[in-house]
């Protein structure tokens, strides 16, 4: 059996969504973002539901964590593209002249956590610390403009260097990456983790998606790796099927999911299974627990229209396992045919499926999964991360009535353009700051 190291408590940070959540169609290669493009937006209902889902978790027992939203518009962005003047000007002109850069400086893309960073909690790390590795979202111009603020924003939630290091994105030529929606950390018990990187594409293979692009290599998995100070036997990579990238699964979290021994995947995840779950379980000590979902029960694209992978798999404080599921697998006959199976099945410990509406997030390929940042804690790591930053249920009060007051129940491309939407998002950050007790936070803003 592994050695024991201390008990590792997941902690789930989602993030907050922003006020000017919208649908630009963005994200070539994610079909509901593709879909949904110039639909209107309700910002107010998708901040809500995420807050919603928070607090489902904090109740199931499992500790939760929220991470405040990025400043939109992200002036910098019409600023380099040569636009002047004042802030009510700067969208003014670049809505008449370049909506697409608007579109893409306003995006409330940060929300989806799992993008923030990778992380390897402090047991499993060379120097005993936890690291945070934030992602540099290179492939998509609009979520490229993240890296600086999630830095700035992951620093203040985790302020002690001496036990949680947050590194900056890594950088070079062909590191292209998307931080944890690629990565998962597999243990048995409170044995160490392996870190399981999974990447669409590697320089020295032809190998590669031809409808779409492939986000993560493997050269900036590797480079993630060495930054999080993983020891080489405890890294494990693989390369993601190129079809199921052409299928709309533009990260491995919309065709995979694994907890402790658990990896719940579909048989077009990976480019050679075999070989990858042989060497997962060797790396366990033969404890893995592959639970492998024929195409012909739930095909690659009722996994992509119903994001099933893209579920939480959580343990619950007995023991047990649960899927936190989108709205969208109960949706589909096939899918929730499969959930009753996989429930009744003995042979894994997944006892539970508990649904959550995440509708405006989904529209734009967002679900569960995609909205928490997994971060293992030790006890003494718990007590580092900024209070402000833990679920309590009176601040959760106090963030749905900041919503409910701050936030635009409707948004459309041309609202964007609105001043009065420049004024109300500033101010609401500036009150969240207090609730979050985050002062200065926001004080950087282009
Ligand atoms: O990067 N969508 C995000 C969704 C990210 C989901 N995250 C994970 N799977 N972990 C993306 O494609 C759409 C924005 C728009 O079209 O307006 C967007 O950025």
């Amino acid at each position: 059996m592994p050695t024991q190291t201390e008990h590792v408590r997941e902690a789930n940070f989602d993030s907050i969504v922003g006020p000017t959540h919208n649908y630009a169609g963005l994200s070539p290669g994610n079909v509901a973002s593709s879909t949904n493009r110039g639909e209107v937006s309700r910002p107010r209902d998708a901040a809500l539901q995420g807050l919603a889902k928070m607090r489902a978790l904090a109740k199931m027992g499992l500790l939760q964590g929220w991470l405040p939203p990025h400043p939109r518009p992200e002036f910098g962005v019409l600023r380099e593209a040569g636009f002047t003047g004042d802030e009510a000007e700067l969208v003014r002109t670049a809505a008449a002249e370049a909506p697409h850069l608007l579109a893409r400086a306003s995006s409330s893309s940060f929300m989806w956590a799992a993008n923030a960073a990778t992380v390897a909690p402090a047991p499993d790390t060379e120097d005993g610390r936890l690291h945070l590795a934030v992602a540099n979202l290179r492939t998509m111009p609009h979520r490229r403009i993240e890296a600086p603020t999630t830095e700035r924003i992951l620093r203040r939630v985790f302020p002690d260097e001496s036990r949680i290091v947050v590194h900056a994105a890594v950088e070079g030529d062909g590191l292209t990456d998307e931080g944890a929606a690629n990565h998962t950390r597999l243990a048995v018990d409170d044995g160490p983790g392996t870190h399981f990187f999974v990447y669409g594409s590697r320089a020295d293979s032809d190998v590669r998606p031809r409808r779409y692009v492939a986000r993560q290599t493997l050269a900036a998995s590797r480079a993630v790796a060495d930054v999080l100070r993983i020891p080489e036997s405890r890294r494990v990579f693989a390369q993601q099927h190129p079809d199921a990238i052409d299928a709309g699964v533009f990260h491995n979290d919309v065709i995979a999911v694994g907890n402790e021994r658990v990896l719940l995947h579909h048989e077009l995840a990976f480019l050679d299974p075999d070989s990858v779950l042989a060497e997962l379980d060797r790396n366990l000590d033969g404890g893995l627990i592959p639970i492998r979902v024929p195409a012909d029960r739930v095909s690659a694209e009722e996994a992509v229209r119903s994001y099933l992978f893209n579920s939480q798999l959580v343990t619950l404080p007995d023991g047990s396992m649960a899927l936190v599921c989108p709205g969208e697998c109960r949706d589909s006959a096939a899918v929730s045919a499969y959930l009753e199976d996989l429930v009744g099945d003995d042979a894994n410990p997944i006892t539970a499926v508990h649904v959550f509406d995440l509708r405006q997030s989904m529209r734009n390929g967002g679900g569960p999964a995609c909205l928490r940042l997994r971060v293992g804690l030790r006890a003494s790591d718990e007590e580092a991360v900024h209070p402000g930053c833990l679920y309590t249920e009176s601040r959760y009060e106090r963030l749905v009535d900041w919503v409910e007051r701050w936030y635009p129940e409707e948004l459309a491309a041309s609202d964007l353009a609105d001043p009065g939407l420049l004024v109300a998002a500033r101010d609401a950050l500036d009150e969240l700051e207090g609730i979050l007790e985050l002062p200065g936070l926001y004080d950087h803003r282009s």
